[in-house]
């Protein structure tokens, strides 16, 4: 079984931009700049047969390249709970459109995806009993941070893979998006 997500990669720059935000955050179990990435549809676990009902699917896929803002700090989880820091991205129409443009090729295909509100982020680090005023320092500093925005020209079928030092996302296939 794999278990399998659908999502948009930032360019390397934004990426090596976001990745280095680490330093004012020690600590925390920062994600690697290869690994980070907008999630559009997470499925879950699937056969290898599977796989390839959804690389059908997705091959089908008809949508417009999205620009995509980043900006903004939020988290997810409560008070001393909070376990996922994240940068969000500007919930424009387009990239609804095109979460919902997946999500349907998705169901197409036979799958069920999770269905969790669509809060378009991009998780920088996994927090475990973060220090609330280190916390709270970092959000201040960067919240207001602008990014470059970047055009998404295709969306990309990423594996995951959990490991003892954390979760590896291995990027499978991209599907091109109408320029
Ligand atoms: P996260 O970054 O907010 O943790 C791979 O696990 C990707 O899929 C991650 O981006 C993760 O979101 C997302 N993901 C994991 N489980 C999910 C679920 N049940 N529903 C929606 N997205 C999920």
């Amino acid at each position: 079984m794999m278990r399998l997500f659908v999502a948009l990669a930032p360019p390397p720059e934004l990426r090596a931009t976001l990745a280095g935000m680490a330093l004012g955050l020690p600590g925390a179990r920062w994600v690697a700049a290869d690994n980070l990435h907008l999630t559009l549809c997470f499925i879950g676990e699937v056969s290898p047969a599977e796989a390839e009902d959804l690389d059908g699917a997705l091959s089908a896929l008809r949508a417009p390249a999205v620009e995509v803002r980043l900006g903004g700090i939020g988290t997810f989880g409560q008070g001393r709970r909070v376990h996922a820091l994240w940068v969000g991205a500007a919930r424009t129409p387009a990239l609804v459109h095109l979460q919902k443009a997946v999500e349907r090729a998705v169901t197409r295909a036979g799958f069920t995806p999770e269905r969790r509100k669509f809060t378009p982020h991009v998780t920088l680090a996994r927090l475990r009993g973060a220090d609330r005023g280190r916390l709270e320092g970092f959000i201040g500093g960067h919240n207001d941070r602008p990014f470059p925005a970047f055009t998404a020209e295709a969306v990309t079928l990423y594996r995951s893979h959990l490991t003892h030092d954390g979760a590896h996302y291995e990027p499978l296939a991209d599907y091109p998006l109408e320029g």
